[in-house]
């Protein structure tokens, strides 16, 4: 098959774990047209919001072009050349001078897996250490220890498929409608085809996923592992086990049940009827294809391992795995979260599936790569890696594709830990982040449209993202730049690579070792005698690929019953519901969960630059129920400031129903640089799951204040603009220009002359005199060419001086004006 026709490419979205296939045409005029990929088995042409804007986030606004050192005296830009050698030369003396285990890479789901191979080959096999963790201990590591205990393998046994072949979903801690929108699509278009299909939805707060849902459980935080264990309970006494499977190709069930036995109250525990418990456990015992679907309200939780297990105890127990619209699915946040799982980017692991600890596992790459130094020992998972950097364990780090200083837990230590590390690398493709700000060198590498690689998507499908744009300055890709460093430290032969192709090759070749007979269920050998075409053409293959797939595949694991330990039996696992690690209290009465929201995309790095996406949520936001919003003193729309003992955060107050009562929900994207002080982490202790090192991201007891600000501006510009001193600031993109929606302390007066004199163009600055909106729209229209900045500043003037400036109000501040005073803005900016 060809890759191109009509100047189409086919490459793969930049976004979340669905790994939908895009096709991707540069205009003449720069501008990337995007389409999704019709004969892409994931989506098979669909998109959602995310991936239709894709086109307009290439635009080259706030890019890193260049390496450059930050040094007490300024910034200072390097060439490549100067550039990898001081990281050469630094992760080398520190090794020296420390041992291999004072140095670190913190890498990302969202590397591509030959950056990801190269990053995991230098520092386990050549630096001689296995401090390499991703951002995927912050997703996925509960779901691979759960994976790891029950089947021998960190295996994802379902496809697509199943979720429209299934007579039951469940979705449990996971918002698929925002998060994996077109797999919910996908779901939602098998319940109109089958009204038989049944949704159920298990999470503290009904979501956009529950448009389709039959039920919905309205779980208390935390508590899934009593859920699970009351419905392996329930199954086992109203007879729905599948003893048969059980004792052919399982191993301590009793153990299980009888941990499920135990547990209390289940109705207390889990905040949830008892009828609403039986309406659940009946669907579940009484349906015979079953697919659970999980994501982080499972894994980000200090008993998220046993959650996971929990879950896959039941489908053991009914053997609702290995067929055809069965099994437990953990679907996968980032776009190549799996492709790190694969290459062993985690620091509790070797690579490809190999076990650190497995001295034949060891024997096996060290040879391969001809790494004697090969690390035999688990590194730092990712909290304790910057733990290890705040008490000065950690000397050198090198962070690539994530913001750790707005992702991890107590953001504030983390900015310490960073600060106290003598010396921090950080690749990405943005200049301004709250890490590349801690960093002493910066490394431009190319971003979605401009790198070339691989990502596997939820399902195990790997597919190519293709370049399809040029790359700015001085972006490299991330492999090439870990192989020159590599080829600096004196490991040129292991790191000669031309191009990725040639990295995918090798890796694929090293799934194939001891593993010629399906020993382990991770494979790529098929694709090992791939010449440079053949990879440049590579169409979507689902592993194991034992052979080059030349048709669309879909398959199952556990379809014999047969597992990864050393007697092919599954293990049940014996769990009991634990609380989280903190609880609410009279001084932190509310519990804080977070998440995200549809049409944003983390740290907004991306999806920030979409007028088109900007839209759906302008600002930073708490969803509060109405009665809590009351016994607070909240009002819809207005700005609330949430804190505890790590920090605090501001958010504008959004009544919800859905939301219990005692929960508040905020969204993870606002950071330094679209808002002033909106960042959940902050707030979020460094709790996490023993075993899987997870942090406890959605149970984090906190207050919350309203915050009465005198005056409220908008601030247009067409470029960023740093507001210094100012309260409560949120940038939203709009198109050709940015919003910044303010509010403040300071007299509606005070902020207009604040504002005022951030205009850098005063002679285009235009003056307006009166609040009325008409007359606005007319001088808009007017004067929409010139137009570069424009404030609007309202709030309670006094009277005679509703005149000074752009735009003013003499009367109390009323949001539902300042959204109505929004499309006008927008319009000038057009
Ligand atoms: N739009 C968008 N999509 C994304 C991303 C994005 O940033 N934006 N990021 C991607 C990434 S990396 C990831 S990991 C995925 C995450 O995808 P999801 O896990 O679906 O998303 P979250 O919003 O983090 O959390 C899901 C739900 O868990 C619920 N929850 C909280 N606590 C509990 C609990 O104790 N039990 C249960 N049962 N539920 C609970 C929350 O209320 C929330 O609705 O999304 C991916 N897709
Ligand atoms: N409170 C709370 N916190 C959370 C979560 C939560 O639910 N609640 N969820 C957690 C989860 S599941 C996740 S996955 C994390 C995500 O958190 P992060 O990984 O910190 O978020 P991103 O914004 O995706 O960071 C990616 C960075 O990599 C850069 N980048 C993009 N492409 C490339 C590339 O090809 N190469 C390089 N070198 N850089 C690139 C981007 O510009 C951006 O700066 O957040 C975690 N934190
Ligand atoms: S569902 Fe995920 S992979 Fe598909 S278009 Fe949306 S963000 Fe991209
Ligand atoms: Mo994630």
């Amino acid at each position: 098959m060809t890759q191109q026709n009509d100047g189409w490419i086919k490459t793969t979205c930049a976004y979340c774990g669905v790994g939908c296939g895009v096709e991707a045409r540069p205009t003449i005029s720069g501008e990337l047209e995007v389409r999704g990929d019709k004969s892409h088995p994931s989506n098979y042409g669909k998109l959602c919001t995310k991936g239709i804007a894709l086109g307009e986030t290439v635009i080259q606004d706030g890019r890193l072009l260049t390496p450059t050192l930050n040094t007490p005296h300024g910034e200072q830009s390097l060439d490549w050349s100067d550039a990898t050698s001081l990281v050469a030369e630094k992760f080398a003396q520190t090794i020296k001078e420390h041992g291999a285990d004072s140095v670190a890479f913190y890498v990302s789901g969202q590397l591509l897996t030959e950056d990801y191979y190269v990053a995991n080959k230098l520092i386990k096999g050549f630096m001689g250490t296995a401090n390499i963790d991703s951002n995927s201990r912050l997703c996925m590591a509960s779901s691979v220890v759960g994976h790891k205990r029950a089947f021998g393998a960190d295996t994802v046994p379902v496809c697509y498929e199943d979720l429209e072949q299934a007579e039951l979903v469940v979705l449990v801690g996971s918002n698929l409608a925002w998060c994996h929108p077109v797999l919910f699509q996908r779901l939602r278009m098998a319940k109109q085809a089958n009204p038989q299909l049944k949704v159920v939805v298990i999470d503290p707060r009904e979501t956009d996923s529950d448009e389709i849902s039959d039920l919905h459980l309205s779980i208390d935080s935390g508590a899934d592992v009593a859920l699970f264990n009351g419905l392996l309970n329930y199954l086992h006494r109203h007879n729905h086990i599948d003893q048969t499977f059980i004792k052919k190709h399982t191993q301590q069930f009793e153990q299980a049940l009888e941990s499920a036995q135990q547990e209390q109250c289940i109705e207390r525990q889990t905040g949830l009827s008892g009828e609403q418990l039986a309406a659940f456990y009946k669907l579940f015992a009484q349906t015979n294809k079953v697919v659970t679907v999980y994501s982080q309200g499972v894994n980000q939780s200090t008993s998220g391992a046993d959650k996971v297990n929990s879950i896959l105890n039941c489908h053991l127990a009914t053997g609702k795995i290995g067929k055809p619209g069965c099994g437990p699915f953990s679907v996968t946040g980032q776009p190549n979260a799996m492709g790190g799982r694969e290459v062993g980017a985690l620091a509790n692991m070797l690579c490809a599936h190999m076990e650190l600890d497995n001295p034949e596992h060891h024997q096996l790459v060290s040879e391969f790569w001809q790494a004697p130094l090969l690390a035999n020992r688990p590194g730092l998972k990712a909290v304790d890696m910057f733990d290890g950097m705040a008490d000065g364990k950690i000397k050198a780090v090198w962070i690539m594709a994530t913001n750790p200083a707005v992702s991890l837990p107590n953001s504030e230590k983390v900015k310490q830990a960073l600060a106290n590390c003598p010396f921090v690398v950080v690749s990405d493709c943005i200049k301004q982040t709250e890490t590349t700000a801690l960093a002493d060198l910066l490394l431009p590498v190319q971003g979605w449209s401009e790198k070339s690689g691989t990502v596997t998507n939820s399902e195990r499908r790997v597919s190519r993202q293709r370049r399809v744009m040029p790359s700015p300055g001085d972006a490299r890709p991330d492999w090439w730049v870990i192989s020159q460093v590599a080829q600096k430290m004196g490991f040129g032969e292991a790191f000669d690579y031309l191009h990725e192709g040639e990295i995918f090759k090798e890796y694929a070749t090293l799934t194939g070792l001891g593993n010629m007979n399906g020993e382990r269920d991770f494979s790529l050998i098929g694709l090992s005698q791939l010449d440079d075409q053949g990879y440049s053409v590579l169409e979507p293959q689902q592993w194991p690929v034992l052979k080059h797939q030349t048709e669309v595949v879909n398959q199952r694991f556990f379809t014999h019953g047969q597992f990864y330990t050393a007697d092919a039996k599954a293990r049940f696992v014996p769990v009991s519901h634990k609380p989280p690690q903190s609880t609410v209290n009279s001084e932190f009465p509310l519990l804080l969960n977070s998440g995200r929201t549809r049409d944003h995309w983390h740290t907004m790095s991306r999806t920030g630059l979409a007028a088109q996406l900007g839209d759906h949520t302008p600002e930073p936001y708490v969803l509060v129920h109405p009665d809590t919003a009351a016994k607070y003193g909240l009002k819809d729309q207005s700005i609330a400031r949430l804190h505890n003992r790590f920090g605090e955060c501001l958010a504008k107050v959004t009544y919800s129903p859905q939301q219990q009562l005692a929960e508040l929900f905020v969204p993870i994207h606002w950071n330094g640089q679209t808002a002033n002080n909106s960042k959940p982490c902050n707030l979020i202790a460094p709790y996490t799951d023993s075993l899987s090192g997870q942090p406890e991201f959605k149970h984090t007891p906190v207050v919350i204040e309203p915050c009465l600000y005198q005056s409220q501006g908008l601030f247009l510009t067409r470029q960023p603009i740093e507001l210094e001193g100012i309260e409560y600031w949120a940038r939203q993109k709009i198109a050709d220009g940015y919003a910044y929606h303010i509010e403040s302390n300071r007299s509606p007066k005070e902020l207009q002359i604040c504002l005022s004199s951030l205009i850098k163009d005063q002679s285009r600055h235009m003056q307006y005199q009166d609040g009325n909106q008409n007359m606005v729209s007319r001088f808009i229209s007017d004067q929409a060419q010139a137009m570069s900045e424009m404030i609007v500043v309202k709030g309670a003037f006094g009277e005679g001086e509703k005149a000074a400036y752009i735009a003013s109000f003499n009367e109390p501040v009323d949001t539902t004006k300042a959204q109505s005073w929004f499309p006008a803005a927008q319009e000038i900016m057009a």
